[in-house]
């Protein structure tokens, strides 16, 4: 089997803006933001945030990942709880349901503050309703507000400022938000209660995970015909099936370029949030059981932090 090797990863430029931020005529919340996860969305986001003149508090499980944003302008703190006494709403940004669960319910978690008056707490990591009700929960009953908030979007529309805003819980926090998400998204949506925002989130996801396999099944069908990659993705271009998503990734698919847009391991993980979804409804999903067992044979492959794209290689033996 050939060896795998990692995506490198790629440093946050802290002097890139997205062309978009000029028009936006933004002016920034009087109110200080925490913000918890400093990875590639988290850094793209707090970047612009900066650059828009929002008071930023943050802090990263690695610590290092810190030092650019404080040289930016932002304040750091030792743990999250510290981010949320030192901060008015705070948002967090981590890989998934459970580093979300522990940064608010864990050892110098959130709640470690007991009384979460006048604060409100915004979930951007993707997480599956429950743990969204968890986390919402656990808030209210320190009298803390909160409000899911799942970006919709790759790394490429986080740098651009084009994500979508799925937003589900306290309206006034979303309100209040309003100079962040317009720093950082083309659209937000405000959907009612908490957990209808992360079913939303969940399932554009399904959409995404099923097309992206049915994309590279039938690119690697058309490779063992000897047809041109290329050629194909011209006349898909073509049709009335084209999508601007799924000619880019026929395009990563063709050149064998994974460079993580989202991450492999991501979709995967939302796969699987979305089958623990269904199950509790008993809703049949085919279709979305196999696309998640493609995914993760292809995590065993090594193309964990490769781009969703990846999942072509698993169609060579
Ligand atoms: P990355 O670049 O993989 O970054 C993941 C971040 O989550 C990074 O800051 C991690 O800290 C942090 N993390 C992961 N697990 C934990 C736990 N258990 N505790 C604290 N912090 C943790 O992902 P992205 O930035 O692309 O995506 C983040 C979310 O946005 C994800 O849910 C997407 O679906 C949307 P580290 O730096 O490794 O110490």
């Amino acid at each position: 089997r050939p060896v795998v090797t990692r995506p490198e990863t790629q440093a946050i430029d802290m002097n890139s803006r997205s062309n978009t931020l000029a028009d936006r005529d933004i002016v920034p919340s009087e109110q200080t933001f925490g913000f918890l996860g400093l990875g590639m969305m988290g850094s793209t986001i707090v970047k612009d945030l900066i650059y828009t003149k929002h008071k930023v508090v943050v802090w990263n499980r690695t610590i290092d990942k810190c030092q650019p944003f404080v040289d930016a302008g932002a304040e750091v703190k030792d743990t999250p709880m510290d981010v949320v006494e030192a901060a008015d709403i705070i948002f967090c940004c981590v890989s998934d349901p459970k580093g979300a669960k522990d940064l608010v319910f864990g050892n110098c978690g959130v709640l470690q503050l007991k009384d979460l008056r006048n604060k409100a707490y915004v979930e951007m990591s993707t997480i599956d309703p429950e743990t969204s009700m968890d986390i919402g929960e656990g808030i209210k009953q320190c009298n803390g507000r909160y409000l899911e908030a799942q970006i919709h979007g790759s790394r490429q529309e986080a740098a651009d400022g084009m994500l979508i805003i799925l937003a589900g819980g306290d309206r006034t926090v979303f309100e209040e938000c309003h100079s962040c998400f317009k720093t950082i998204a083309k659209n937000t949506f405000f959907l009612g209660n908490v957990g209808n925002a992360c079913k939303v989130n969940l399932i554009l996801q399904t959409i995404l995970g099923v097309s992206l396999v049915g994309l590279a099944e039938a690119l690697a069908l058309a490779d063992r015909f000897s047809i041109s990659l290329n050629d194909i993705i011209d006349i898909f271009d073509l049709t009335s099936m084209k999508s601007p998503l799924l000619l880019a990734k026929g395009k990563e698919m063709a050149k064998g370029d994974f460079n993580p847009q989202q991450p492999l391991s991501h979709m995967q993980r939302d796969l699987r949030l979305v089958l623990n979804m269904a199950e509790n409804l008993d809703q049949s999903m085919p279709v979305t059981s196999i696309t998640n067992e493609v995914f993760k044979h292809t995590k065993r492959l090594g193309y964990s932090e490769h781009d969703s794209s990846a999942v072509f290689s698993n169609f060579y033996p």
